[in-house]
């Protein structure tokens, strides 16, 4: 079984990368602590931390990527849920035997350099899921 540690994130699909994290600034009073795009994912990213959840905002940098076509169908919003496991791989093919459909049958690189995959929404009550694992945190934590 899965067994994640913790939310290692939530996605948070914006327009504007720039209005969305003032408010998360301003009115919220988080700090936001890198911003990033990967345009494999056709996203920049701006995160928060809160305790041991981040907050991740998402802006669309192509109509056709993912998150443009997210906001575009149904705006603004809570775009996934991503859980911090160990061993992705062995997830990935637990999750497949149990009949659910991956978007990613292996895992690829995602924002802060964790390795990621997504288990497709329609598998998952209409919920993007995302599986993460910090490979690099491991590694050190190994050599504390
Ligand atoms: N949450 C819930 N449902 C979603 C969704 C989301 N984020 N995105 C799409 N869907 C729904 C669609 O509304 C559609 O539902 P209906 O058939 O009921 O209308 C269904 O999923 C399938 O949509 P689709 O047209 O077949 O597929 P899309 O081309 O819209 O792609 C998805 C959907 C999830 C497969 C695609 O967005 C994907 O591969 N996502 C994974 C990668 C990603 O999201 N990257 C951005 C974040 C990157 C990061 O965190 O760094």
């Amino acid at each position: 079984m899965m067994k994640p540690s913790h939310i290692e994130h939530i996605g948070i699909a914006v327009k504007d990368l720039k209005t969305a994290v003032t408010f998360y600034e301003k009115v919220l009073g988080l700090k936001c602590y890198n911003i990033e795009e990967v345009p494999e994912q056709s996203v920049k990213t701006a995160f928060f931390m809160v305790g041991p959840t981040k907050i991740e905002l998402l802006e669309s940098t192509d109509p056709e990527g993912p998150v443009g076509k997210f906001i575009e169908k149904k705006g603004e919003g809570i775009h996934h849920i991503a859980f911090a496991v160990e061993k992705i791989e062995e997830q990935l093919i637990h999750a497949e035997q149990m009949g659910i459909k991956l978007i990613d049958s292996s895992p690829r690189k995602g924002a802060e350099g964790l390795d990621i995959a997504f288990l497709h929404p329609k598998s998952t009550n209409g919920v993007l899921i995302e599986l993460c694992e910090d490979k690099k945190k491991e590694k050190i934590s190994r050599f504390v």
